[in-house]
C-alpha cells in the first residue's frame, strides 16, 4: 500500500492543468466517493496494526497534496482569466458607465460653458445669507413681500440670517470685495417658501449674471443674451424683451425666445403665442452699485437671472419640476447620452 501510496503522491506533485474540466476530473479521480483516497481508507483495515499509524499519515498527507492542488491551480486559472493574457484589458474605462449626469447638472455645466466663453467667471457662496447681502444691498424696501416669513425661510436663532432666496447675493459679495471691470455668473441652489407642485419647489437652482464696468449699456445686455440664447436653444433662436420690474434693477426686462419646439407656430409648450420666458434681466440700480461701493457715476452694469429648472423643461420637455428631485432612474436614466 505505501507503493502504492508514493506512487500516487508523485503523481499528483507533477499534475498540471489548464482547464477546469481537467481539473474537475482530477478532483473525482482522487476525492469521489469512489475515488482513489476513500478506496485507501476502505483497505486500511486489511493493513498490520504496527503499521497503521504510518499509513494513516501517508494517506492523509495525500490527501492534503490533492487538495493544495486544487486550490493552486484554479488561484492560477482565475488569475489568468482576470489578466491581459485572457484577453481582457481590465484597465481599459467602462463601455457603459455606471450612473449619469443629473439634467441640472447638465444645463448647469452648459450655460457655464457659454458664459465662460465670453469671459465670464463662476462665483459661488453661503446659502445662509445675512439680511444685508439678500435684500438690503439689492435694494429691496423694509416692507417687501420677500422679506416675509411666507416667502422667505429665516433661521430662527438669528433673524438676521436666512436660506438665500437667489444667488444675487453671491454678486454683491463679488462687487464688496473687488472693483470693476467685473464679468461674472452665480449658480447655486436657492430656496423659497413656496408650495411644491409641477412649476415650482421650495428648492431650486438659479444662475444669476452681472456685468460692470465704465459705459456698459442695454445694447450689451441685449447682445450677450441674444449670443447665450442661441448658443443654447440653436441658431434660429429669436429673442424679445418685456418690461418688468425687480428692485435691484433699473430698466428691468424679461426676456423670451422662441419656442424652440414648434418654430414660432404655436403649440402647448408655449401656449400658442410662439414665445416662452427663459428670464429676467435689467441695468443693475444705481443704489446696488452704492451699497456695494462702487462710484454709481463711474460705473453701469446689467444683471440677468434665470431658473436652472425652467431652461431645463424647455430643453428637454419636461412637464413636472418634481422629477427633478425624486432620482427617479427611469427619469434619470433618459440622459444617459449627454454630457
Ligand atoms: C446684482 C444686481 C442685480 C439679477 C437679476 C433677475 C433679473 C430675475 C429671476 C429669474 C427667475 C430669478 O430664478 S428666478 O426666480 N431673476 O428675474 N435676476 S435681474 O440681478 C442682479 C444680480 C446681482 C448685484
Amino acid at each position: 500500500m505505501r507503493n502504492k501510496i508514493a506512487a500516487y503522491l508523485k503523481e499528483v506533485e507533477a499534475f498540471s492543468a489548464e482547464k477546469p474540466e481537467q481539473l474537475e476530473e482530477f478532483r473525482i479521480k482522487f476525492l469521489s466517493k469512489k475515488g482513489l483516497i476513500p478506496a485507501l481508507f476502505a483497505d486500511f483495515k486489511f493493513i498490520p496494526a504496527e503499521q497503521r499509524k504510518e499509513t494513516g499519515k501517508l494517506i492523509n498527507r495525500l490527501k492534503t497534496e490533492v487538495l493544495e492542488k486544487i486550490v493552486q491551480l484554479k488561484d492560477t486559472m482565475d488569475s489568468q482569466n482576470e489578466g491581459v493574457g485572457s484577453g481582457f484589458d481590465l484597465s481599459l474605462p467602462a463601455m457603459d458607465p455606471l450612473g449619469s449626469r443629473h439634467p441640472l447638472s447638465i444645463v448647469r455645466n452648459e450655460i457655464i460653458d457659454i458664459f465662460s466663453r465670453i469671459g465670464f467667471t463662476v462665483s459661488e457662496g453661503p446659502e445662509i445669507e445675512d439680511d444685508f447681502h439678500n435684500f438690503s444691498a439689492l435694494n429691496f424696501p423694509e416692507d417687501h413681500p420677500a422679506r416675509d416669513m411666507q416667502d422667505t425661510f429665516f433661521i430662527e436663532k438669528n433673524p438676521d440670517l436666512a436660506l438665500r432666496t437667489h444667488t444675487s447675493s453671491v454678486q454683491v459679495r463679488v462687487m464688496e470685495n473687488s472693483q470693476p471691470p467685473l464679468r461674472t455668473i452665480s449658480p447655486g441652489r436657492v430656496f423659497r417658501n413656496e408650495a411644491i407642485s409641477a412649476r415650482a419647489h421650495c428648492i431650486f437652482h438659479q444662475v444669476e449674471g452681472l456685468y460692470v464696468d465704465e459705459g456698459v449699456s442695454f445694447t450689451d445686455l441685449k447682445q450677450t443674451l441674444f449670443y447665450f440664447a442661441r448658443e443654447l436653444f440653436g441658431e434660429h433662436t429669436k429673442i424679445r424683451f418685456r418690461p418688468s420690474y425687480f428692485p435691484f434693477t433699473e430698466p428691468s426686462a424679461e426676456m423670451d425666445v422662441s419656442c424652440n419646439i414648434c418654430g414660432g407656430k404655436g403649440c402647448n409648450i408655449c401656449k400658442y403665442t410662439g414665445w416662452v420666458e427663459i428670464l429676467g434681466c435689467g441695468m443693475v440700480d444705481p443704489n446696488v452699485l452704492k451699497s456695494c461701493n462702487i462710484d454709481s457715476e463711474k460705473y453701469t452694469g446689467f444683471a440677468f437671472g434665470m431658473g436652472i429648472e425652467r431652461i431645463t423643461m424647455l430643453k428637454y420637455q419636461v412637464n413636472d419640476l418634481r422629477l427633478f428631485f425624486e432620482n427617479d432612474l427611469r427619469f434619470l436614466n433618459q440622459f444617459k447620452s449627454a454630457r
